[in-house]
């Protein structure tokens, strides 16, 4: 009997200590209120009905990682990860011009997964935790590292200002202007280079990167140029075309975006960039050699970006519907009582348009 319990106590305490020597791995500062074990109590079984929601979507349309994980930065970069991007309505992030491309089905995933979590838990988990954990997974399911994410987040009032949303990288941004669009939100040069690794999964449209095609620098590879011209020639109606963002392995979150860059096979002029600039060059080889290498950094950066400017503790709120802060989803729903066959079909079809 003793013995059992004695067991258990380690079978416990090797866990913890599992646990920890995660975060010490990882390396980056915890914000205040967030924390490893944040749904523990409130909500234990969060992790597992946002894997199998994950996993189930996946298997259907395994571009919808790549989805996930783009609505994660553009959630995050603007003014930290508080699912503001999800807001629809007027003045909302969505209707701004990088968030015009974002993946509708991701989008609906998302508000599948906290339909399902509100059912199990009630009320209980953010939006932006939603998105920041199905990202995760999505991450591991194509091949990818594991974030460990500290929870805790509250989701945002109102969405981003569009001067916020005007701080995201543009695809014809050269380095020095990357990198310091990244410096303004305090993410670094090696931030950059692995962050910008995300593109070894999704898609482009024709309008990101058909400014490469006149031989200005940094050069594409003649033969990729012809390829895409000739692709982007049947671009009708525009932006119906797609270009997958890694040639190699295009659905594989592995370090072959980096072997693209190498052969000048980059789509964006970001992405080119990358691995000319002396700014940059050196951190962009080192991943392409050593895939491991790329992980762990892209692991790290994720993190720290996950943490930026959140709000925790009883700033925000959680949401009741992805789409809408809690006062717009409640008039909604009052105005859905008095008219319910009007009301209802527009609450359902929020993320359909
Ligand atoms: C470094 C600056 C960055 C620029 C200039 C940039 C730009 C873009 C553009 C223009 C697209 C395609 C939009 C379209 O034509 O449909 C795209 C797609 C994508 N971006 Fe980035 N991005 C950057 C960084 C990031 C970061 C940091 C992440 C995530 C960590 C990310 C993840 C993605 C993903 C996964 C896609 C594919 C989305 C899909 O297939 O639905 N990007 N990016
Ligand atoms: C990086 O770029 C600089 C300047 O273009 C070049 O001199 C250097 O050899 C490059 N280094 C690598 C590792 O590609
Ligand atoms: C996914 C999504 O909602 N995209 C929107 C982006 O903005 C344009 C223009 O306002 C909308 O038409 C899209 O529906």
């Amino acid at each position: 009997m003793a013995s059992k319990l004695g067991m258990v106590v380690l079978l416990i305490s090797g866990f913890f200590a599992a646990r920890c020597a995660a975060v010490v791995t990882t390396g980056e500062p915890v914000v205040a209120g967030l924390s490893w074990g944040f749904y523990d109590t409130s909500c234990p079984s969060v992790e597992g009905i946002v894997r199998w929601h994950v996993t189930e979507a996946l298997r259907r349309d395994i571009g919808i990682a790549a989805g996930l994980v783009r609505i994660f930065f553009h959630d995050c970069f603007p003014q930290g990860c508080d699912a503001s991007v999800l807001l629809t309505g007027s003045q909302s992030e969505l209707g701004e011009i990088p968030n015009q491309t974002l993946r509708p089905s991701a989008l609906k995933l998302i508000e599948d997964i906290r339909a399902a979590v509100q059912s199990a838990c009630g009320a209980k988990v953010s939006c932006a935790d939603i998105t920041t954990l199905a990202t995760r997974d999505a991450i591991v399911a194509s091949g990818g590292p594991y974030l460990d994410v500290p929870l805790g987040r509250r989701d945002g009032l109102a969405p981003a200002s569009s001067d916020k949303v005007g701080l995201l990288p543009a695809p014809f941004f050269d380095v020095p202007t990357l990198i310091q669009a990244f410096k303004d939100r305090n993410l670094d040069k090696t931030d950059l280079v692995a962050l910008s690794g995300a593109h070894t999964i999704g898609l482009g449209h024709c309008g990101s990167f058909n400014d490469r095609f006149d031989g200005s620098k940094p050069i594409m590879d003649p033969v990729l140029v012809k390829k895409l011209q000739a692709k982007c020639a049947k671009d009708v109606p525009v932006n119906s075309v797609t270009q997958e963002l890694d040639v190699r392995t295009p659905n594989a979150f592995d370090n072959k975006y980096y072997f693209d860059l190498i052969a000048k096979q980059g789509i964006f002029k970001s992405d080119q960039g990358l691995i000319e600039d002396a700014q940059t060059n050196r951190t962009a080889v080192r991943f392409a050699l050593n895939q491991a290498a790329f992980f762990d950094q892209f692991a790290r950066s994720m993190v720290k970006m996950s943490q930026m400017d959140v709000l925790t503790g009883n700033a925000g709120e959680i949401r009741n519907n992805c789409a809408a802060p809690n006062r717009r989803s409640s008039e909604l729903l009052q105005r859905c009582r008095r008219r319910p066959r009007l009301r209802r079909g527009r609450l359902i079809n929020l993320w359909s348009n």
